[in-house]
């Protein structure tokens, strides 16, 4: 015996997320949407589906660029099932995403079956070199072993290689090397300290998040995002981390500072002429890129802005603060429900985990 092939009853969380959508968006036909759900299943609508992603971003509580989530740009890719087609979208989404600098959130959703096996769309290959050091960004030592047991052959072995995307559809995976052209990256410089330029360090213009699904009514769908970066991300992170490419050290070199003693501080000089570099060089080269201060400041007013709206702003603390001067952003005095609401994004685990 196989089940009815219609759902004989209305799935809860198809219900309250139309329920959402027919209220906020103020859209009548509530109940004959439900009951077409109620017979056939849910299947969202691309009016649906973009409120979602849209309403996802607003819920997303480690989040602290959500002031413009109404714009989010959603391109519904659900029609699309041929890798090589779900790569060539991508690579568009990487060309209007950029937008010459000016940076577009934008949001890439995909049929059921199909993903992005890639954490990020644009990430730096790790290469394990005999003396134990890392060639590469070490974050991805085991997502380049994953990409060469798919037949990846290895790029040239710079510190910044590019790795190819792998993309999963049914049984089917298959790698697509980006473009050049679609990867656009800022060389790091400091306007007063030529040494930082001197350590041929840069990093990629965009952030492409592509291991969250969607979550739309409890229909789960991949999909690949992204906003512009605070330059702390880069900065006081993925280039000063010790297991990242903890360049601290070099900085610090570069700064003339004293870096025998602790109490000199050299770290912290370091760090903070290094965030200066990242957001003088994205400024430069016309990349869109936003500073701790300015960015936290935006959310306060996001927080202003739901509640005239007459809704909360859920937060996971932690995360809204920066990693530089935290104390000196208005996040940091405040406290957040960190429970986060539907619809929203989800991790999905690495395929390699
Ligand atoms: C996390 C900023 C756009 C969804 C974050 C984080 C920052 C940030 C700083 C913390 C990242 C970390 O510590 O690794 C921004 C800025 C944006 C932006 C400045 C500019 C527009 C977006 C967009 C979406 C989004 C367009 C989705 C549509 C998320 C989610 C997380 C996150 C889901 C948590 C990621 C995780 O768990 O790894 N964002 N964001 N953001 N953002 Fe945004
Ligand atoms: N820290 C990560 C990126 C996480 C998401 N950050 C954003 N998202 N800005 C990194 O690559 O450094 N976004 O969608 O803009």
């Amino acid at each position: 015996m196989t089940a009815a092939p219609t759902p004989a009853t209305l799935d809860q969380d198809a219900a309250a997320f139309l329920t959402q959508f027919h209220a906020e968006r103020r859209r009548p036909g509530l109940d004959a949407r439900l009951e077409a759900v109620r017979a056939q299943g849910f299947t969202p609508t691309a009016e649906e589906l973009a409120f979602a992603a849209r309403v996802a971003w607003r819920n997303s509580t480690r989040c602290v660029g959500r002031l413009p989530w109404a714009a989010l740009d959603v391109h519904d890719l659900r029609g699309v099932t041929d890798p090589a087609e779900v790569a060539a979208h991508l690579i568009e989404h990487l060309h209007g995403a950029f937008a010459g600098g000016a940076i577009r959130p934008r949001i890439s959703v995909f049929a059921p079956g199909v993903r992005v096996l890639n954490p990020q769309l644009i990430r730096y290959a790790a290469y394990p070199n005999a003396d134990g050091t890392v060639t590469g960004d070490p974050v991805n030592l085991r997502l380049t072993a994953f990409l060469r047991s798919l037949g990846w052959a290895g790029g040239a072995g710079t510190p910044f290689d590019v790795l190819p995307i792998a993309i999963q559809s049914g049984r089917r995976t298959e790698l697509f090397e980006l473009p050049a052209d679609a990867v656009h990256e800022v060389p790091i410089t400091h306007p007063d300290y030529p040494g930082i330029g001197a350590l041929g360090v840069k990093w990629h213009a965009l952030p492409v998040i592509s291991d969250m699904d969607l979550n739309v009514g409890g229909v789960r769908l991949a999909c690949a995002f992204n906003g512009w970066y605070v330059q702390t991300e880069i900065a006081a992170r993925n280039l000063a981390d010790a297991d990242r490419y903890d360049l601290l050290p070099r900085v610090a070199a570069a700064l003339g500072l004293d870096t025998r003693r602790e109490r000199t501080l050299w770290r912290d000089r370091a760090l903070v002429e290094l965030n200066v570099a990242v957001l003088e060089s994205f400024a430069a080269a016309g990349v869109k890129v936003v500073d701790h201060h300015t960015v936290t400041r935006q959310f306060t007013r996001f927080e202003a802005r739901e509640a005239r709206a007459g809704r909360g702003v859920r937060g996971r603390w932690s995360w809204l603060i920066p990693p530089v001067s935290p104390a000196t952003t208005p996040v940091w005095h405040r406290a957040y429900d960190d429970r986060e609401d539907t619809p929203n994004f989800e991790r999905v685990p690495a395929p390699w985990d």
